[in-house]
């Protein structure tokens, strides 16, 4: 549905590649980086790079790894509530595969020698960011419905272009999550279609979704490219293909023909189709409301942070009795050398 962004031309003028970096103490490595970057080739773990480059990298893949991992709460606050055996497993199907695209991801970043206990105590003590989408809440079963459709629609949009991320083994990781993504947008709908073939509460349950759950998925693709301070090096760098405007455009033009089929009303009175543009005009985003919910300040943030800490709290026995065990085998496999 919304593999149309891989053949898309990036958002950057052709020529824009080169990276602008401060004047490198390593000339020729600098210049070797550079060429790679004219060239759109992949760049490697054991490939020199620019700290800033890194710095980013760790950032941006770090900060997708939480969101992840902090965006299973939302929907499996409804695992045990799902209305039906089938309707329970494709969940905690979806749940898990959350928890695993946060693993891969974790594991991309610590190719860029960040270990993950520094990212994890990022996101405990709240230096790290994740998805503002988050840190609202999921009041009805429907809500499960329009995540799938919404939040992971607008999550594939932008990670599709990912997949083609100048750092290897980030694109390689975003391959197999967007093809997993998929199938979490699918389910979404389908079940979605479902409720709204049943009694007119159940139809009233998806609109109230919707309209609570729009403007936060619109607000997901980060702020208008006039105020994003990383986009420019980002595109520069091959980071980012496409910027968070166009990719907010593209989700709206694509979500607005999905949203008639289902036939719930998307709450935006300026929503229009502009014949000379050939894209759908939308409102105002409420960019001081987005602002207060990635400043810890949004209706779940404090639950969500709790209840990550508490989980990694809790989790502490198990990491101590795999090292306890590793330390066993490595004393038994020395005994045995000996
Ligand atoms: N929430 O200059 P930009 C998912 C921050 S995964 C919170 O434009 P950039 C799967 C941004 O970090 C969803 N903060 O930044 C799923 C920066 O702050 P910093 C996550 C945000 O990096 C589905 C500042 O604002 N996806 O949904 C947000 O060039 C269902 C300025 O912004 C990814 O992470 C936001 N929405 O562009 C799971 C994809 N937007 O770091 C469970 C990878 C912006 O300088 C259930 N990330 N900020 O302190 C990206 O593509 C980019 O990082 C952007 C932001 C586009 C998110």
């Amino acid at each position: 549905m919304y593999t149309q962004a891989l053949d898309i031309p990036d958002s950057r003028q052709a020529g824009d590649l080169k990276a602008v970096e401060a004047p490198s103490a390593q000339p020729a490595l600098q210049a070797h980086f550079e060429q790679k970057m004219d060239a759109d080739h992949k760049i490697e773990p054991r490939d020199w790079m620019p700290d800033a480059y890194r710095k980013t990298l760790v950032r941006q893949i770090s900060q997708h790894a939480h969101s992840e991992i902090v965006g299973m709460l939302p929907e499996g606050n409804w695992i045990s509530r799902a209305p039906s055996l089938k309707r329970k497993a494709i969940l905690l199907a979806k749940v898990q595969d959350e928890g695993g695209h946060g693993l891969y991801l974790y594991s991309a970043a610590e190719t860029l020698g960040t270990s993950r206990d520094q990212m994890l105590d990022a996101l405990h003590t709240g230096r790290a960011k994740y998805s503002s989408i988050f840190n609202y809440p999921t009041l009805t079963w429907a809500d499960v419905g329009v995540i799938g459709w919404l939040v992971d629609g607008a999550a594939i949009m932008n990670q599709i272009p990912l997949c083609r991320c100048s750092y290897g083994p980030y694109a390689r990781a975003m391959i197999r999550i967007c093809k997993e993504e998929s199938f979490h947008q699918r389910q979404g709908y389908e079940s979605l279609m479902v409720l709204m073939q049943g009694t007119p509460e159940q139809r009233a349950m998806v609109q109230d979704a919707v309209n609570r759950w729009w403007w936060k998925c619109l607000a997901m693709f980060g702020p208008p490219d006039a105020d994003s301070p990383n986009s420019a090096q980002g595109m520069r760098w091959g980071i980012k293909r496409i910027s968070n405007d166009d990719l907010r455009q593209k989700f709206v033009d694509a979500t607005v023909p999905q949203a008639q089929v289902l036939g719930v009303t998307l709450p935006d009175p300026d929503l229009k189709w502009n014949e000379a543009r050939q894209h759908w005009d939308y409102g105002a985003i409420d960019w001081d409301e987005f602002w207060a919910t990635v400043n810890g300040n949004g209706p779940c943030n404090k639950e969500r942070l709790a209840t990550r800490v508490k989980a990694h709290e809790d989790g502490q026995w198990v990491r101590d009795a795999a090292l306890a065990h590793a330390a066993k085998k490595k004393e038994q496999a020395m005994k045995e050398a000996a």
